[in-house]
């Protein structure tokens, strides 16, 4: 348990104590925590950027991201705890933790989230309500400006995985991608958080090509992968992800690699494999945010 926000990983949060988690950081590290936000929802709530840096105009910088689809409640637990766990002892962390600089955007949608935990618990998208037809929300990992008019996505509203009228037509998607590239130069990791599948996974999702420095990002995923079996005992796939999950345009990873160049550019797949899926019980949170730790980890040391 950690202070005054009751944050705690034995159970999943609602959205106030995940903020507030994130103002208590904000709040014990003043001099290196800079909490922003970004820009509002369809339905007004606030979009939450946590930065932590001891000098972010020289250091390299990583990004980490949860909660874009609103079901996949272990994700924004494991942004957390990664959170969590590099500033638990941040004073006696490895150089290549304590220079960089890090943000966290812990849930990209706090609508979509809210939504899942009150009403719908297997509700994916966000919340944006659609002119054309009487179903809300938009898909913001297809809502992306890559691939967007291609494979995998839908043009009808009540798809689970509808791409918007446009590329960045959500909120959060512009103000991510907006924030993002003011930030670009030095951005050397963009890490995106999902769920099911157990699997650390690398661009490309639009098209059935791998990036030029794929060697690189199978060479870092593989430590990952295999640190987390060392650790956890959980077996986890280092691969290209249209050769795992199919080709899919507009998503968040692809963007930042395309349209920012940044390098070391991973979508995360937490557990399970399938047999509770995105009702992931809490008694897995836990080990499963550690194996979330050790990738971001991997990732910061393969960048030092
Ligand atoms: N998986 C991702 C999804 O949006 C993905 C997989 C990543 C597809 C990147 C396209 C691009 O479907 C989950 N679990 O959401
Ligand atoms: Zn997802």
């Amino acid at each position: 348990r950690s202070g005054s926000s009751g944050m705690h990983w034995k159970d999943y949060h609602d959205l106030e104590t995940i903020y507030a988690f994130m103002r208590e950081v904000r709040a014990k590290f003043p001099d290196i925590a800079r909490l922003y936000t970004i820009g509002q929802t369809a339905e007004g709530r606030d979009i939450k950027v946590l930065r932590i840096s001891e000098n972010p105009r020289e250091y390299k910088k990583i990004w980490i991201d949860g909660g874009i689809h609103a079901r996949e409640w272990i994700s924004p637990a494991t942004v957390t705890y990664i959170l969590y766990h590099l500033m638990s002892k941040w004073e006696t962390q490895p150089k290549y933790l304590r220079e960089k600089t890090w943000y966290f955007l812990c849930v990209m949608n706090p609508d979509g989230y809210v939504y899942s935990r009150t009403v719908n618990r297997l509700w994916r998208k966000n919340r944006s309500p659609s002119r054309r037809a009487n179903c809300f929300g938009v898909d913001l990992n297809r809502n992306f400006d890559i691939g967007w008019n291609g494979y995998g996505s839908s043009t009808n509203p009540c798809s689970d995985t509808y791409r918007g009228t446009s590329p960045a037509s959500e909120q959060e998607t512009k103000v991510v991608a907006e924030f993002l590239a003011k930030r670009k130069h030095n951005l050397d990791a963009y890490l995106t958080y999902h769920s099911y599948g157990q699997m650390v996974v690398y661009p490309w999702a639009y098209k059935a090509v791998k990036v030029k420095d794929a060697n690189v990002l199978q060479r870092v995923a593989n430590t990952a992968v295999d640190r987390i079996a060392q650790k956890t005992g959980t077996s986890y796939r280092a691969s290209v992800t249209h050769e795992v999950l199919g080709i899919a345009g507009g998503g968040s990873d692809d963007w930042s690699r395309a349209a920012l160049g940044v390098q070391y550019v991973y979508t995360i797949e937490l557990r399970d494999r399938g047999t509770y899926g995105f009702v992931l019980p809490p008694k897995y949170i836990k080990d499963t945010a550690l194996e979330g730790w050790i990738v971001a980890d991997a990732v910061a040391q393969a960048i030092a």
